[in-house]
């Protein structure tokens, strides 16, 4: 039977690639974010591409959203064996002392309880499945604080404990939890969010860094953890450019 694998904030960037990746892979994939219309056509491209999808509108925000992705996934046509929490993102960079409220409740609300709300909801699909993985997209921003960037490595770093926490208290059970931290990658949407649509500044993060990583890359190291034989764990995946050797150490040439 096919196995399910469900992906958040799949309508983009990372979560898109993902949900193809993951396809190609043989999961029945539930390709879940808020934004129905282009769920529709990641469905319809991995369709075409032979693959199985299926949209699900889900707010990772919402209690009665995130039940809604439970129904989808107990009518899904086999096990879940896969959840990849990836809806998340990043809004401003300013400094500590002058953080917007609003950006960083939105930013905790998305990526740290987001996660949890998911998670928790999932969790017995997963371990009827028998063998379930739980993949957390953290960010090195998880591992690292840099300058203005503060709210999101809070909230970052909250996803990682999250990650940690559950992997010792499932331990013993058929799950295991791994944690994705990517450094630099360059998506169409995350500098949008980040800068508020302002498109100059969000290309400036990239300007001249030769090979920033691309959501197919951080996809192709979330694949490859999930599809480790099942005694494996990968427990936490650091994955930056080669031009990125730290946070602040980023070669730039031009
Ligand atoms: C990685 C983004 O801002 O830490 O998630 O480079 S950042």
């Amino acid at each position: 039977m096919t196995s399910v694998a469900i992906v958040t904030g799949a309508s983009s960037g990372i979560g898109a690639a993902t949900a193809r990746r993951l396809a190609a892979e043989g999961f029945h994939v539930l390709a879940a974010a808020r934004r129905a219309d282009r769920l529709a056509d990641l469905v319809a491209e991995i369709t075409a591409a032979g693959g199985q999808a299926t949209a699900v509108t889900c707010d990772v925000t919402s209690d009665e959203s995130v039940a809604g992705l439970v129904e989808a996934a107990a009518r899904a046509p086999g096990p879940v064996t896969l959840l990849v929490n990836n809806a998340g993102g990043a809004r401003g960079l300013d400094p500590v002392e002058s953080g917007s409220i609003d950006d960083w409740q939105w930013m905790y609300d998305v990526n740290v309880l987001g996660t949890l709300r998911v998670t928790q909801a999932l969790l017995p699909a997963l371990e009827a499945s028998g063998a379930g993985t739980i993949v957390v997209v953290s960010s090195t921003a998880g591992l690292t604080v840099y300058e203005g960037g503060g709210g999101y490595a809070a909230a970052k770093h909250a996803q990682t404990a999250i990650a940690g926490t559950l992997r010792l208290e499932l331990c013993g059970r058929p799950l295991r939890v791994i944690e994705i931290d990517p450094g630099m990658v360059k998506t169409d949407e995350f500098g949008l969010v980040r800068f508020d649509g302002d498109a100059d500044r969000a290309a400036a993060v990239y300007a001249g860094v030769p090979g920033p990583l691309v959501a197919e890359d951080v996809a192709d190291c979330i694949a490859w953890c999930a599809t480790r034989p099942e005694h494996v764990n990968v427990d936490r995946l650091v994955v930056r450019p080669r031009a990125q050797a730290a946070q602040h150490k980023v070669h730039r040439v031009g």
